[in-house]
């Protein structure tokens, strides 16, 4: 029954910032799936008669692959494969699923905020047994064995039929389609005080949850209106479609925009909230603010403690480079550490399994914390209700009172996409070759302290990871982060970040264009922006 495929290596299947994501005419050419699963199940080891978790997010080609990758599981010798049901599973959900059962792994079908359809982003990406990306080390063995591949296994059985829960056999392998979204709701109910934000709700607090068209629909519609008792309705674009309704499941102010107008108008909802693709990212906007995930960050940890899962405190908080230093203020002044990795959820694993931080967070709308290892879009809106729930305060009076303690980071990143590969590879090798003589320069009125290309050592293991981006930090505290975003499939994406510190004492109320206009000009002085990429202006700013 096990089949051996011979195969030819392609040499494009490195993982990015969060697994391989390629158009999907690229996966679907004949072995190319295939061939980065092998891959994958050749560079793990000891997973004979283990579990193996497979979900995504709904996209166009899910299905095909979800097929795929159990007839492979089954001839590899995995013991069994839990798949959600019509082959969905949010990230967050996929994450739990593993931890919950004890799996060896998962493999989660996703490009996450990219669009989808025929002619749009597919995406695979392999997960540990803690729940979280593999490390680097495992992604490097993977991509170093697409390029030597020449053979892969599989079955030549019929399709499982995913939408029945049950179990059934693909060769000696058990196949269990599973519940997507019970378990993960279950979790939700032990972290949140449900009552406080049922009570919250039934007194007339009025949300709104754009899904997206994305895989949270289910999760969103069992947890706010089914569990929590919010109004029919509160879930929009809630039924996951395989192109996502033609639009970017991205929940930024661009993507988002219908939930943005929804939230600025006069008679707005008192919370909003959107996740994208694959259900780890959270936009948060109260009625009439737009909160940065920056500051959703920083402001969660201040106000976790009002969680039942986080009374007793955190134990520290990380976030990424380019996220804003808002959280660090709030780790410093509650006692805590704080830990600034590269970008991407991988690198918080370790932290959070050696117990070391509680919360984690990015600046592209992923905030978590210790109870799975992914970021968890629906985690992050029910932390917010239920310090909404305690507090009894308006989202922008608790913005306001966060900002008159700690001051305010005003923050922005600006993308350029799909530019020309070779102008974005020549902006950032002009700026590294700089490196060394900025500081103690001047410009636009800013003076450069130090500049340097972020290098992270990982205190539990050691291990090192280089060219994570490129910072300038100017003294009094503001900083340009330059980097390439890796999980676009067309061309390159600049992204540059912005940040500029207001003590608790100063101007908190600044529109942010206005107060980043000095390192807007400072960006394109720098690194020339215009000159290197043929932009005037970013794509999207969030
Ligand atoms: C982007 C974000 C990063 C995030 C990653 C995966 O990566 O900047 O913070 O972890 O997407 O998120 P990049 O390399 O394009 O900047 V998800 O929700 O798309 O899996
Ligand atoms: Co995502």
């Amino acid at each position: 029954m096990i089949q051996t495929v011979e195969t030819i290596a392609f040499d494009d299947q490195k993982p990015g910032t969060s697994g391989l994501r390629k158009k999907v005419r690229v996966f679907a050419q004949p072995h190319y799936a295939q061939n980065f699963i092998q891959s994958v199940f050749d560079s793990l080891s000891d997973f004979a008669g283990k579990t193996l978790v497979i979900g995504g997010d709904g996209r166009y080609f899910n299905r095909d692959v979800i097929q795929v990758a159990i007839r492979m599981a089954a001839a590899n010798g995995f013991g069994a494969v839990l798949v959600g049901r019509g082959g969905i599973l949010s990230t967050p959900a996929a994450s739990h699923m593993i931890r919950l059962h004890h799996a060896y792994g998962g493999l989660i079908l996703s490009a996450s905020h990219n669009p989808g359809g025929p002619d749009e982003d597919f995406g695979i990406k392999y997960n540990i047994g803690n729940g979280g990306p593999a490390p680097e080390a495992i992604t490097d063995a993977i991509f170093a064995r697409t390029k030597t591949i020449d053979r892969y296994l599989t079955m030549d059985t019929p399709d499982v039929d995913l939408d029945r829960d049950g179990d059934t056999r693909v060769g000696t392998m058990r196949v269990r389609i599973v519940d997507p979204v019970t378990d993960y709701a279950d979790l939700m109910e032990t972290l949140f005080d449900f009552g406080a934000i049922r009570a919250m709700i039934a007194s007339g607090t009025r949300l709104s949850f754009d899904a997206m068209h994305a895989v949270t629909g289910p999760y969103a519609t069992e947890i706010l209106e089914c569990r929590l008792g919010a109004a029919p309705g509160t879930v929009v674009n809630g039924t996951p479609l395989p192109d996502f309704g033609g639009h970017h499941p991205d929940p930024n102010l661009v993507h988002a925009h219908e939930l943005h107008a929804r939230m600025m108008a006069p008679d707005a909802p008192d919370f909003g909230a959107a996740s994208d693709g694959d259900g780890d990212r959270n936009l948060i906007i109260g009625r009439d603010i737009f909160v940065t995930p920056s500051d959703s960050l920083a402001l969660l940890a201040a106000n976790a403690h009002l969680a039942p899962a986080y009374a007793k405190g955190l134990a520290g908080i990380a976030r990424s480079m380019p996220t804003s230093q808002a959280a660090d203020r709030v780790a410093a002044a509650l006692g805590i550490p704080a830990y600034e990795t590269p970008t991407g959820w991988k690198f918080f694993g370790t932290l959070l399994d050696a117990g070391l931080v509680t919360l984690c967070g990015e600046e592209s709308a992923g905030t978590g914390s210790d109870h799975v290892r992914e970021k968890d879009g629906l985690w992050a809106v029910l932390l917010w209700l239920n310090i909404l729930a305690v507090r009894g305060q308006s989202v922008a009076d608790i913005v306001h009172d966060h900002w008159a303690r700690h001051g305010r980071n005003y923050y922005a990143r600006h993308d350029y996409e799909g530019v020309p590969t070779a102008g974005a590879d020549a902006l950032m090798a002009a700026l590294r070759a700089r490196l060394v003589t900025l500081p103690g320069t001047t410009v636009e009125g800013l003076t450069v302290a130090t500049a340097d290309d972020f290098a992270y050592t990982d205190p539990t293991d050691g291990s090192v990871s280089r060219n994570q981006g490129i910072r300038i930090l100017f003294d009094g505290g503001s900083r340009i982060v330059f980097r390439l975003s890796g999980t676009g499939t067309e061309g390159a994406t600049l992204r540059v970040y912005l940040e500029r510190y207001e003590p608790a004492d100063g101007t908190l109320d600044h529109a942010v264009a206005d107060a980043l206009a000095p390192l807007i000009a400072a960006a394109e002085a720098l690194a020339g922006i215009t000159a290197h990429t043929g932009r005037t202006e970013p794509d999207v700013i969030t």
